[in-house]
């Protein structure tokens, strides 16, 4: 190929307003943007006019290094990781883009110049929310740091036109409202209406011997859809790479459209139209019924066909036609089952599309994947209907088949007689009703399996794939979850990544571990009173924007104790409200008791058919009413719910907690993410033995860490011997009362109904053991309130939390996947020194 430049141009552009890095080019860039893209001139320009001018300017420098990494990996015939992800919950790209480019202050100071404030552009952009939570988020965590450690990477996923709700509260309640986080364009991704890929639905198959005495299988579909491809760029922090992240929309094959119109049915055509693009309509919650949910299996379906067959067109564009090598040039993760049918799906691609023998595709296919669990809640795991799953893929379950098929022959070898194994271990459930276990597919189609955090790892070898475990002990590994420190430190707590380098240095930003450097720090007294002060920052920022958005005051010398997730039974926000009314008896009691002030900070979404978790939302500010109005407690304690807990919020948040709440019962969180980005920003851990809890406790120390709670074997021993709630709640005074009260109507103005089957669910059943528990925490809860009154004491520990959090970086978790499953290297990029030039 030649230069694009023209002849004539200077051959180094380093300045040239569309890639330059002075705050001169900057700002002339942004008013040229506001000018050919947003057609505005500066005096009648909105917010969002500006925001999306400077997302342009921010774009055009992202793109040069984007062009350049996939020209490079093209060259060089890389070898890539594809993450296979339902969701990417990727939060704003602004902010996180000017950070990864080293042009934050450039830009903040080119704003300032032209009269605009960056904070005020930064708070224009709709959050994409294209995930539940933690597992979403993870998947933006990990394509930070693939791309950060210079690793080829694509993230391949859905781009749902509506992504998780928005939450409103009314009367105490969560309402959902309808995320249209398009509405106002979207700067950061590129469409590819001419990348399209087929995919199909529904029908029949059959099955004839080719002319060569070949066995074949033709699939004819019902319908037809089009994935089209949209793309977006996913830069490294201070480095060339950047990676892509392509997510596809669902469309209506335009053939079938001409199809119908010709023969005069255009409402018929029209229908197909709506029904094709509904498959990328909306992100389904979680902890929602799925199985019934066939669109569901469809976007699973969907987005997963496309991925592969991407991957087979990339493949080709090597010159290389025979498929091969496939596992050499790319390696796929699946974020948890949710892409589990690229297992059949690739079978079927090598098998009948690319006329490969059976055997040769399934070491492709098993070399190809790896399969990451999230859960052990049996409820949620992925199964679905075996006449639903037959309908709508019906060549996918004969291959299914198939591989089970072959698969059980095997496990008969090593376990001649045991059918009970066989039963157990088997693709296909036939206990009642008949499913596809989509978690059995995945571990059967993978050479490595892991869980999130060690001691999900081992639950997850005891319990869920025990059998699989048995087999194939190899591919097990445990690969303990990470966060992106360049999002959740540098971005979100300016004041603290400063004086964390003006104390190190600021290589920490890429080598997590050297936070140990604060070490010594710890007992300086002059780098904790500036610590103290940079929380103290961080929490009058967040009472500001309480008082903002939900008006109520909060003072920000009061203990911040903060629980922000998913709303979950077994995540126990309740128990939290517990401790609360515990508190607030206490103050009601004793009215002149000293007391440490304390405000008790919630957020999260429930999913809206989940009625127990809508309940407790409606709980805790129930509450929180009660509780805020009432003149006695007043200046001691606080309650506050947060409405539409998301990405941007967290990034609030976590820099303003003393008190992070890990709460979960043991065994049921397989690791948490939010538990790292709290640790990582100051806060000290009130937590249980569950998850990476249990790792954050190790890492930073017993001491810096307040542990309570049965652990997993205790609560098995409590079961085992039959677990009686009632009798915790009848042998505690205390707890007897607040359940009492909560009964009395007391936070339900009268209504005894109200929170009915909150209490009497933990009076008879309490599934989740928050009665077992309760001692414990509330004992726990004062050695919090004691070592926070002793604030060097409390400044010391949380310094060394920080610095001992180095191993909780996404960076570490992804070396290590790199190291033990792809078996990836990083690759260079080496920008041209013409801007434009691409060969
Ligand atoms: C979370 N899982 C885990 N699932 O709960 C959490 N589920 O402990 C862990 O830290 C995190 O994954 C990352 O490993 C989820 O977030 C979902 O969001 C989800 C979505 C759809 C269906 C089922």
């Amino acid at each position: 190929m030649t230069s694009l430049i023209p002849p004539g141009c200077p051959t180094v552009l380093t300045e040239d307003d569309r890639t330059g890095t002075s705050i001169e080019t900057l700002r002339r860039a942004f008013m040229d943007n506001l000018f050919f893209i947003q057609g505005r001139f500066p005096e009648v320009a909105t917010k969002n006019d500006y925001y999306l001018a400077l997302a342009y300017t921010v774009r055009d420098r992202l793109l040069l290094r984007w062009l350049n990494s996939a020209k490079t990996y093209r060259d060089q015939e890389s070898r890539t990781v594809c993450y296979l992800s339902a969701e990417f919950l990727l939060g704003p790209h602004l902010g996180n883009n000017l950070i990864n480019l080293g042009l934050y202050e450039a830009v903040e100071e080119a704003m300032r110049q032209t009269g605009l404030n960056l904070k005020e552009l930064l708070d224009q952009e709709e959050e994409p929310g294209l995930g539940n939570g933690g597992l979403g988020r993870l998947a933006a965590c990990y394509m930070d740091s693939l791309a950060t450690l210079e690793i080829p990477a694509i993230g391949y996923g859905i781009r749902y036109e509506y992504g998780i709700f928005d939450q409103e509260i009314r009367d105490g309640w969560q309402v959902e409202i309808t995320d249209k986080w398009l509405r106002y364009g979207n700067p950061w991704e590129i469409p590819r209406p001419e990348l399209i890929l087929p995919v199909k639905f529904g029908g029949h198959t059959y099955s004839y011997t080719d002319d060569q005495g070949r066995y074949r299988v033709i699939w004819e579909p019902h319908q037809v859809v089009q994935g089209v491809a949209y793309d977006t760029p996913i830069l490294g922090y201070k480095v060339n790479t950047a990676n892509l992240l392509r997510l596809w929309r669902a469309e209506a094959v335009e053939s079938f459209d001409f199809q119908a119109f010709n023969t005069g049915d255009y409402y018929g055509a029209v229908n197909q139209k709506i029904a094709s693009e509904n498959i990328t309509k909306v992100l389904y919650p979680n902890d929602e019924q799925l199985q019934g949910k066939e669109l569901r299996l469809m976007q699973e379906y969907f987005f997963c066909s496309c991925a592969l067959q991407d991957m087979i067109r990339l493949y080709k564009q090597s010159g290389k036609q025979d498929l091969s090598r496939f596992h050499e040039k790319f390696t796929v993760q699946l974020n948890d089952t949710h892409p589990a049918i690229s297992v059949a799906e690739l079978m079927r691609l090598l098998v009948d599309e690319h006329l490969m023998p059976w055997e040769q595709a399934w070491d492709i296919t098993r070399q190809t994947f790896a399969y990451t669990n999230h859960t052990l809640l049996p409820e949620a795991l992925e199964k679905w209907p075996l006449d639903l799953f037959g309908s709508l893929l019906p060549r996918h379950l004969q291959i299914i088949y198939e591989i089970n098929r072959r698969f059980l022959d095997e496990v008969r070898l090593q376990y001649p007689g045991d059918n009970d194994r066989l039963r157990r271990l088997s693709i296909i459930d036939e206990s009642g009703c008949r499913y596809v276990r989509m978690a059995h597919l995945a571990a059967v189609g993978s050479h490595a399996i892991n869980g999130v955090a060690v001691l999900h790892s081992e639950l997850l070898k005891q319990t869920v794939l025990r059998d699989f475990y048995e087999l194939t002990p190899e591919k097990f590994s445990n690969k303990t979850n990470g966060v992106t420190p360049r999002r959740w430190m540098v971005l979100s707590n300016p004041g603290l990544t400063r004086l964390i380098t003006e104390r190190i240095g600021e290589d920490w930003v890429k080598h997590l571990d050297q936070l140990r450097q604060l070490e010594p720090l710890a007992a300086d007294a002059e780098f904790a009173a500036q610590w103290r002060s940079v929380k103290h920052g961080n929490k009058e920022r967040l009472a500001q924007y309480i008082r903002d958005r939900i008006g109520v005051t909060v003072d920000p010398h009061s203990l911040f104790s903060i629980l922000v997730k998913r709303i979950h039974e077994y995540k126990r926000q309740h128990l939290c409200v517990l401790k609360v009314i515990t508190l607030y008896q206490m103050l009601r009691d004793q009215p002149h008791l000293e007391m440490v002030p304390q405000t008790f900070i919630f957020g999260g979404k429930a999913a809206p058919g989940y009625y127990m978790a809508k309940l407790i939302i409606k709980f805790i500010n129930s509450v929180a009413d009660v509780i805020n109005r009432d003149p006695v407690v007043r200046d001691r304690l606080r309650v506050v719910f947060l409405p539409n807990y998301n990405v941007t919020l967290g990034q609030r948040v976590y820099p303003a907690a003393d008190l992070s709440q890990q709460i979960s019962t043991a065994g049921y969180e397989a690791s948490g993410t939010g538990n790292m980005k709290f640790a990582l920003n100051g806060a000290l851990t009130i937590g249980t033995l569950d998850g990476a809890n249990v790792e954050i406790r190790e890492a930073v120390g017993a001491e810096n860490f307040f542990l309570f709670g049965h652990t997993v074997e205790q609560l098995q021993e409590l079961r085992c011997n039959g677990y009686r709630p009632w009798e915790f709640a009848n042998g505690h005074p205390m707890l007897k009362r607040v359940l009492d009260l909560i009964s009395s109507g007391y936070f339900s103005h009268g209504d005894t109904e109200l929170f009915r089957p909150l209490v009497e669910h933990l009076w008879q059943d309490d599934r989740y053991c928050l009665l077992a528990d309760y001692q414990s925490y509330v004992d726990c809860y004062q050695r919090v309130l004691q070592v926070y009154q002793d604030q060097a004491q409390w400044a010391k520990m949380s310094i060394l939390n920080v610095a001992r959090m180095g191993k909780f970086s996404s960076d570490r978790a992804i070396r290590e996947y790199c190291q033990d499953i792809w078996h990836v290297q990083p690759v260079k990029i080496v920008l041209p020194a013409t801007a434009y030039m691409t060969s």
